[in-house]
């Protein structure tokens, strides 16, 4: 069933829209709880989180155990008809939004919730995909232990969401990305079969991993059931410091004297433009600024110590670097509630952006001694060749990874701006941070609002195999067609 796009000769599956019967059988089997067509409850699942992509949908399958996801996979490919699996719906592109044909059926595993197992001696949860991030935290906190992987979307976020788009947030610097944390998966592969990998193993050498094949697949490879993560011992004390630097370069050496002083406690390094912060500032309410006047800079420190164990001494570290010239000023939380209100700031710049209108977004990548020279080099080379636009470039600069949106020139129709000059602004910053040996995904996948330039961009070798996995995997081409795969 796949026929080849255009000239590039990767594959691609077609699907079968979903028939009458198939529609009939699917409401009989799963009842009023796990279907319905009703196109009000389908709306906010037709749609991406940013609000730039629609979908449409005969019905949404919402099953409520492995059991019941198996056997939508099996009836699916029988019939050839494409499923589209999506958790909170806050992927920045697009990844799980059906495609606009109409053809596929959405996969909801909402009503899979279970903390199946909690092991403070094994460090080890065991979830199912539709447990919600912030549930998790929760859960892992009750028994002693933390899991460490936080992002601004936790109270909508869930389990196979995350775990299918190897979810990164701002913890990354010090626990890893979701591959990181990943100790084993349940997965229905598009074959109909269960692969039973919920293992609490720490080592595990039987060949290809499957569930790192399955871990930022976005779903194309299968629907993820549940996983076991890894935990940690919980946190005794936190600190948290809002930090103002005049030049990007004594941002990453900031980082560099922390590490030095303070080790592992530095969890998080988040950098924040003075741009950024104005948005929060204007759009958000309950925020206010941190420091007495504005810096180029912003960058939002935590650190942390276990129980039991004296709080890292961040004060002095701080008022050292002051010394040496590289902050200009800084604050440190003085409660929980400040450090909430710190953390707000940053969380809250991408809603803050979004209000704000639409932005050519760039989830990239460098070598993290390259970020100072993205940050500034590049924004002011992306700026040069497309006068007017504004870089907002905002995130992790501990993992070399930042958001390097750019918005249109003040005053512009910005959707128009985006649809115009969009595709060029895009390729230009990929192109930027190809030659600086980075990638133009860090985080968030490639989903559908990526895949032309992951195609433009990626070599054949990685293609290739790409597709080849896809094709053994999923010869029908029915798990969430039009992500991804180029
Ligand atoms: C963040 O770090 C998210 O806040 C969103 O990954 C980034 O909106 C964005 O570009
Ligand atoms: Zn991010």
């Amino acid at each position: 069933m796949f026929h080849e796009l255009g000239s590039c000769g990767y594959g691609q599956a077609m699907s079968n829209p979903p028939s009458p019967t198939l529609l009939s059988h699917f409401q009989a089997q799963l009842g009023p709880r796990g279907y319905t067509s009703d196109p009000r409850d389908l709306e906010p699942w037709l749609t991406d989180w940013r609000g730039r992509v629609h979908g449409r949908a005969a019905a949404l399958l919402s099953p409520a155990t492995v059991e019941e996801v198996q056997a939508i996979v099996r009836a699916a490919a029988e019939a050839g008809v494409a499923l589209v699996p999506q958790g909170g719906n806050s992927s920045m592109v697009a990844g799980a939004v059906p495609p606009a044909d109409g053809t596929a059926l959405l996969l909801s595993l909402r009503r899979m919730r279970a903390i199946r197992s909690i092991s403070g001696e094994d460090n080890v949860a065991i979830v199912e995909a539709g447990v919600i991030l912030s549930d998790l935290h929760d859960a892992a906190e009750a028994a002693g232990r933390r899991f460490p992987l936080s992002l601004a979307a936790k109270g909508t976020a869930t389990i196979g969401g995350l775990v299918s788009t190897n979810a990164g947030g701002t913890q990354v610097l010090r626990f890893g990305t979701m591959r990181a944390l990943l100790l084993g998966i349940e997965a229905v592969l598009p074959s109909g079969e269960i692969f039973d990998g919920l293992t609490a193993l720490r080592k595990d050498n039987r060949g290809y991993d499957l569930r790192q094949l399955l871990c930022g697949a976005e779903g194309t490879l299968g629907v993820v059931t549940a996983a076991s993560l890894r935990l940690v011992p919980a946190i005794g004390s936190r600190t948290v410091a809002w930090v103002g630097v005049d030049e990007a370069p004594s941002a990453l050496a900031l980082l560099r004297r922390l590490e030095a002083r303070l080790g592992e406690a530095i969890e998080s390094f988040e950098i924040v433009p003075a741009a950024g912060v104005d948005l929060v500032l204007r759009h958000i309410e309950g925020t206010r600024a941190p420091l007495a006047s504005t810096h180029r800079w912003n960058v939002l420190i935590e650190a942390t110590a276990p129980q039991g164990a004296p709080a890292p001494d961040l004060e002095t570290a701080l008022a050292e670097a002051i010394e040496a010239g590289l902050v200009a000023d800084a604050t440190i939380a003085a409660s929980e509630a400040q450090a909430e209100a710190l953390w707000k700031l940053r969380e809250t710049m991408s809603e803050a952006e979004r209000i704000d209108g639409v932005a050519a977004k760039h989830d990239v990548v460098v070598p993290v001694s390259l970020m100072p020279e993205l940050l500034e080099k590049g924004s002011e080379r992306v700026e040069a060749r497309f006068p007017g636009v504004r870089v907002l470039a905002f995130g992790h600069l501990g993992d070399g990874n930042v958001h390097f949106n750019v918005r249109a020139p003040e005053g512009a129709d910005d959707r128009a701006w985006l649809a115009a000059d969009g595709p060029a602004v895009s390729a230009f910053v990929h192109d930027l941070v190809g030659e600086m040996g980075g990638s133009l995904s860090a985080e968030h996948g490639i989903g559908q609002t990526k895949r032309a330039e992951f195609a433009r961009t990626a070599s054949p070798a990685r293609l290739h195999a790409l597709t080849a996995i896809k094709r053994a995997l999923d010869p029908l081409g029915i798990m969430n067609p039009g992500k991804l795969i180029p």
